[in-house]
């Protein structure tokens, strides 16, 4: 089996990719380790900027997410008893959309299912090799049969565990990384949000995060310690817990039920430099982790997909390699600025174990200043809906 371009990982990167490349006319394979049900079960991201969402119109897969999707206008950030609003359409002119990443997940595996595009899934022992020569393979299991696919060019759109990122010798690349003492624990009901838009908590027992997936589903996050783990946290406990955590008419309004899912992740900043080594591209959480503080991981995951799509289009249209040789660069520039972004809102909103009275003063300040200052709030909005992408 060949094929142009080997797409490692079906998660929403390599989806989107491999979506974009079959519109084009551009054969490609889809292969990751896990089911389709164990895929679709991930609950993950929830808030598309605009760049995200004219990628997923671009790659056909948008009706869904214009019908259900709800445009948000600004988020809330409450801290010291009060709700203070920050008005993104106000602003900047522009809104971010909340749908869930397992929608988009799912919209685009049908639409790959009724492209009649290839995926390989449960394929055990995914190896890549010779993308620093002129023809990369891959290598996997499936059934217990050894397969073969070589390609033009391979995509790791594997995620932060994944094996391309893995298979490279370690003197071409270099990782920067911040881990944070603490992570989240996230719980989805079926149950309505407590408020209409998203609420950013900073309290002393920690950062608290209202969210939601539709009208009737919410999901919510605590920060937690990291030695803490999900079956200590009963529903009931994750429910007390925030609503000690909410001001209290806000608490008083909120709905709880049981949870559809809990989980805890933590939180880290992570990236690789370069992403592109000869003929393997690192794409989405393969090459960048952000704590989800910002909302910025999917989105970030969007925009790599954007230039590589139309680095390879570029290619096999006119054999200008011009897109392909840039790749690196250009996606690099983005994910800082997120990288920052996310930092920021991660510092700002959250308790540190070791910050003492000056780190809280700061925090404070902070805060005062985003919600006093048009060209503070500004800064905040312009990044949360999406920073201007370059073409
Ligand atoms: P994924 O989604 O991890 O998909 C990678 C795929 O690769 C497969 N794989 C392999 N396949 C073959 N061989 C191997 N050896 C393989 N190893 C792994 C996996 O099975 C999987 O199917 O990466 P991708 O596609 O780059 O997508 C990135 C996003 O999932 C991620 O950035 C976001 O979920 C981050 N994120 C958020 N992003 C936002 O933009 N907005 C948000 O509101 C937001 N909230 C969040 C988040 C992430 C969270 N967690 C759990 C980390 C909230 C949370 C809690
Ligand atoms: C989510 O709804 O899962 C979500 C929303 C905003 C964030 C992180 C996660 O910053």
């Amino acid at each position: 089996m060949d094929t142009s371009v080997a797409i490692i990982g079906s998660g929403p990167s390599g989806l989107m990719l491999g979506q974009l490349l079959h519109r084009a006319g551009i054969d490609a394979v889809v292969i990751d380790n896990k089911s389709p049900e164990h895929i679709m079960s991930r609950i993950r991201a929830g808030v598309l900027e605009t760049v995200t969402v004219e990628l997923l119109d671009e790659a056909g897969v948008g009706d869904r997410l214009h019908a259900k999707g709800l445009v948000h206008e600004g988020i809330n950030l409450a801290f010291g008893g009060k709700l203070h609003r920050i008005d993104f359409e106000g602003l900047t002119g522009r809104h971010v959309v909340v749908y869930g990443q397992t929608e988009v997940t799912r919209d685009l595996m049908d639409a790959r299912t009724a492209s009649g595009g290839a995926s390989v899934y449960e394929a055990e022992d995914v190896r890549i090799e010779g993308f620093d020569a002129d023809r990369p393979t891959v290598r996997y299991r499936k059934d217990g049969t050894e397969h073969r696919l070589r390609c033009d060019f391979i995509a790791g759109c594997d995620g932060f565990h994944g094996v391309c990122r893995q298979s490279l010798p370690v003197q071409a690349y270099q990782t920067v990384e911040r881990v944070y003492p603490f992570g989240w624990i996230g719980l989805l009901s079926d149950t309505p949000p407590v408020a209409d838009e998203l609420i950013y908590v900073n309290h002393e027992r920690g950062f608290a995060l209202c969210s939601m997936r539709s009208n009737t589903r919410s999901r919510y996050y605590l920060q937690c310690t990291l030695a803490e783990r999900v079956e200590e946290w009963t529903d009931e406990r994750f429910w007390t817990e925030l609503k000690l955590r909410l001001d209290p008419q806000i608490a008083q309004r909120l709905v709880t039920g049981s949870s559809i899912e809990k989980s805890i992740a933590p939180l880290r900043s992570f990236v690789v430099e370069p992403m592109r080594f000869g003929r393997l591209f690192l794409a989405g959480d393969a090459a960048h982790i952000v704590p989800p503080t910002g909302a910025k991981g999917l989105n970030l995951a969007a925009s790599d997909i954007r230039y590589l799509s139309r680095a390879l289009i570029r290619f096999y249209r006119t054999g200008d390699s011009d897109g392909l040789g840039g790749y690196s660069e250009r996606c690099l520039r983005r994910v800082w600025l997120a990288e920052r972004f996310s930092w920021w809102m991660t510092s700002i909103l959250h308790r540190f174990p070791d910050a003492g009275e000056f780190g809280a003063r700061i925090q404070r300040a902070e805060l005062e200043y985003l919600v006093r200052s048009r060209a503070a709030a500004t800064a905040l909005a312009e990044s949360y809906v999406g920073l201007p992408i370059e073409d």
